[in-house]
């Protein structure tokens, strides 16, 4: 059995995982699951309703670094994480870094920024203050040299790719300034947006957005 991605392509969760199984040739099959609509199918797999989950031959998977880490495991041609522990370590350490201190952060963001909802000023202002110290940190860790780890493509670049750019364009849009403007970002995002699979994955996003804003103003009152 082919293996299934499950989710839907406007999530950056779900996108990094698509652009790491589309870097390292796997073959799978997209399967078009929404969150919030309460499907059983979804939550059968996904316990919070999240996306992306996997349905592996053995059965399903769900939270994406342990899907990423189970394609790494289970599918060894083109690897993206180093063979060296150390690096391998230093390139998860950037995931988890960006996921915890710079996307879920901002996530607290994307209802007013993208949604249309109001966030409060003391959330912003809370949100505000974390970013920062978690821009300040990523800058440490993070190499752009050319990519985020350091001198190849990894894991840490599938989960850059996608989050930095809505960090950046939820700071925008709420505080009116990049914070992510302190960092090599758009430069490294245009170098990265040459290759072939993130320009899949960045038109695959247009049109599920698009898909999705179209579902959610038929459904408002
Ligand atoms: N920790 C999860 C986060 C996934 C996540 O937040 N996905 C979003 C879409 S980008 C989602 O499913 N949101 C719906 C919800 O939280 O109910 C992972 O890494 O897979």
């Amino acid at each position: 059995m082919v293996l299934q991605l499950c989710g839907f392509s406007a999530s950056n969760y779900y996108n990094k995982i698509k652009l790491q199984l589309l870097e390292k040739a796997v073959p799978f099959e997209e399967v078009l699951a929404w969150t919030g609509r309460g499907d059983a199918h979804v939550l059968s797999a996904s316990p919070l309703g999240k996306v992306p989950f996997l349905i592996t031959p053995q059965g399903p998977l769900c939270e994406s670094i342990a899907c990423a880490e189970y394609i790494e495991a289970a599918y060894a041609e083109n690897p993206l994480l180093p063979a060296e522990p150390y690096a391998a370590a230093k390139a998860r350490e950037l995931i988890l870094f960006l996921e915890l201190h710079l996307e879920l952060v901002a996530r607290e963001l994307y209802a007013e920024a993208f949604f249309g909802a109001k966030v409060s000023d003391g959330a912003k202002e809370r949100c505000r203050k974390l970013l920062l110290k978690g821009v300040a940190g990523f800058g440490q860790l993070a190499r752009f040299s050319p990519y985020v780890a350091g001198d190849a493509f990894t894991l840490a670049d599938c989960a850059a790719v996608v989050h930095l750019p809505l960090v950046s364009s939820a700071s925008r849009i709420i505080y009116g300034e990049d914070l992510l403007a302190s960092l090599p970002v758009r430069d490294y995002l245009k170098r990265v947006g040459e290759r072939a699979t993130v320009q899949k994955v960045n038109a695959d996003r247009k049109t599920s957005t698009e898909a999705m804003m179209a579902w959610s103003k038929a459904k408002a009152p």
